[in-house]
């Protein structure tokens, strides 16, 4: 059976979001960070870099939240969330690359700002620049959706989902959409999915608690 190593409030979420959509089964593996369980013999020998999430399925041991996502949706999401059409496809890899070196550098460096400090130690210049960057990265996102009702198409692919699920660090972060109408709608379109709803209402307490511990 497929696994997924990783907690509730780790990357992995992304995965399980991407599991629940193909409605596979798996095994979930709730490793917590926070206890250095990632950081175990045993787990260092699934993934060296002692970094969550990792998959497990066959012979494939993987890493990279946005990787394991294309490949789940090769292998069991034809028809699907992975378009028939080279084009589709490509579109796909494209936005996936584009989550995972252009947004998530900018939209993860302002979460930290809010996860890992409180309130007056936040860097203020920091997140403004953050934001100021973000900006053209949206301008990009609203020219795809002017063409189309989503990032590689009309229909809802693995590019949305892995766009989204680094979208998310903005959103948490209190980042203001308002002047990306159509990005906006696309998010809460997108993110409140059903199979992503599932997961984030398990999500929700572990959160919460972990918020208590960090910001006390
Ligand atoms: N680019 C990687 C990042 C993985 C990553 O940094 N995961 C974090 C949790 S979300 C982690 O394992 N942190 C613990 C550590 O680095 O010790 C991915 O998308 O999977």
């Amino acid at each position: 059976m497929i696994k997924i190593y990783g907690s509730f409030v780790s990357r992995a979420t992304r995965n399980l979001w991407m599991l629940e959509e193909l409605g596979l089964e798996y095994e979930h593996v709730s490793l917590d960070w926070a206890k250095q369980e990632n950081r175990s013999a045993a787990y260092l020998k699934i993934n060296p870099a002692g970094k969550v999430p990792t998959l497990e399925d066959g012979d494939a041991t993987l890493s990279e939240s946005l990787g394991i996502n294309l490949y789940l949706v090769q292998k069991y999401g034809q028809g699907g969330l992975w378009p028939d059409d080279d084009a589709g496809r490509a579109l796909c890899v494209q936005w996936s690359f584009w989550a995972a070196a252009e947004l998530e550098p900018l939209a993860y460096g302002r979460i930290r700002e809010f996860l890992f400090k409180k309130e007056p130690d936040r860097d203020q210049a920091l997140i403004a620049n953050m934001a100021e960057r973000t900006g053209p990265l949206l301008d990009l996102m609203t020219l795809a959706l002017d063409e189309h009702a989503y990032l590689s198409g009309e229909t809802f692919t693995v590019a949305d989902l892995n766009a989204a699920c680094v979208m998310e660090y903005l959103d948490r972060s209190d980042f203001d959409l308002s002047g990306w109408p159509k990005v906006a709608a696309w998010y809460t379109n997108t993110y409140g999915r059903p199979a992503n709803q599932k997961i984030q209402d398990q999500r929700a307490p572990i959160a919460a608690d972990m918020m208590k511990r960090l910001q006390g």
